[in-house]
């Protein structure tokens, strides 16, 4: 296999976990790597031994020698830099939330079609490992076909401390969180026609919601509810697990709290212990997370090697991205939204 050259452009707080699943990904390697941030630049260089070091993402570009690009950086700077890469004509990888806006999503991903780069957007909740386990599961017709599902995420885990920026943003829990679940509810029930939101903040110390209620009507004809707080303190702390209920026409899945998959149909009801693997470089509760990191990057290679789309194109995440817009503008106005009108 030949060994394809990265660079990747942020090395804040979770451009680490990227950095190490680079190194077991089969097929790249990272040779360069940029940040404004004189400080985070010497930390990830020094880390991870990358020689190669920029300031600026211009100078990156201009020097090349790279393949493709990862860009790790948050929300702000994505439409700049997507279209940075398109003017170069380099692949590119692009965190979640793909952009601020529905609009500026759909530019980006214009520009990457015009210039004939791929572009695929790290959305890697649905390569977590159980998430996988449920789509096979369904895949199998264990239950027949799915006319309802919850997809439900809910904690009181700290993201503040690794993430500050989360308390400032006017949106919090459905452009940071809400976006992974509605893409897990697209990935297992399909595309969606119209949806109902209802959003609270709890927390008087942040700025945005922490507290969503998402009603999906899919084009399948199911129905799903994604439910999503940082306001729920438990027993037990699930966090960063998504729970999934699925009612079929012959039988039920649920992905319950510490890994379990439980199958009801016409044989009985089998459970099996779907938890991810805790990857040497990992540390719970991450494990999950930083597992599907690696399994999404493995997943940008080889669609690459084969000239294939990939599962989280820009393209398909616009629908994914229609969904947190379609939440916003429901929960603020109260009306249900036509998310087949915004594409
Ligand atoms: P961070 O603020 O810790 O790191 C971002 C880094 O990018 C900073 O070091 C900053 O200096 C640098 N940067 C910003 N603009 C730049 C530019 N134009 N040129 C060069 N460097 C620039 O943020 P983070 O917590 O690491 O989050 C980064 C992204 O990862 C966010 O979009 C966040 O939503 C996402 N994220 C994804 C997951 C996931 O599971 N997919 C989990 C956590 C965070
Ligand atoms: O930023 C978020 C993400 O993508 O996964 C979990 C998180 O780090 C905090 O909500």
């Amino acid at each position: 296999m030949t060994e394809l050259k990265g660079a990747l452009i942020g090395c804040g707080f979770f451009a680490i976990n990227q950095m190490h699943a680079w190194n077991d990904v089969r097929g790249a390697d990272i040779v360069a790597i940029c940040d404004r941030d004189p400080e985070r630049l010497k930390i990830v260089g020094d880390q991870f031994g990358i020689e190669r070091r920029y300031s600026d993402a211009e100078a990156l570009f201009a020097d090349g020698g790279f393949d493709f690009v990862d860009i790790a950086t948050t929300v702000e700077s994505h439409r700049f830099l997507v279209e940075m890469a398109a003017r170069n004509k380099v692949p590119a990888i692009c965190q979640k939330p793909f952009a601020k806006t529905l609009s500026d999503a759909t530019a980006m991903v214009e520009a990457c079609r015009n210039a004939g780069i791929p572009l695929m957007v790290h959305e890697n909740f649905r390569w977590q490992t159980p998430i996988q386990a449920v789509r096979t599961a369904l895949d199998s017709n264990a239950i027949g076909t799915p006319f309802w599902g919850r997809f439900s995420f809910r904690s009181a885990y700290d993201v503040f401390s690794g993430q500050p920026y989360l308390a400032d943003g006017e949106r919090f829990i459905i452009e940071d969180l809400g976006i992974h679940t509605l893409d897990i509810a697209r990935y297992i029930l399909g595309d969606v026609r119209s949806l109902t939101a209802r959003t609270k903040r709890v927390n008087p110390r942040i700025k945005g919601e922490d507290v969503a209620t998402i009603l999906l009507d899919h084009e399948s004809g199911a129905t799903s509810v994604v439910d999503v707080s940082y306001a729920t303190r438990l027993s037990r702390e699930p966090f960063p697990e998504t729970l999934i209920e699925l009612d079929g026409a012959e039988g039920t899945i649920r992905l319950t709290q510490g890994y379990g998959l439980e199958i009801t149909n016409a044989k009985g009801t089998t459970t099996t212990d779907v938890s991810p693997k805790l990857l040497p470089w990992a540390s719970r509760p991450w494990h999950n997370i930083q597992e599907s990191v690696y399994a999404i990057q493995q997943h940008w290679v080889d669609q690459l090697e084969r000239g294939a789309e990939h599962s989280t194109s820009g393209a398909d995440n616009l629908k994914t991205f229609a969904l947190v817009e379609a939440a916003y503008d429901s929960a603020a106005g109260g009306q249900t939204i036509d998310v087949g009108a915004m594409l």
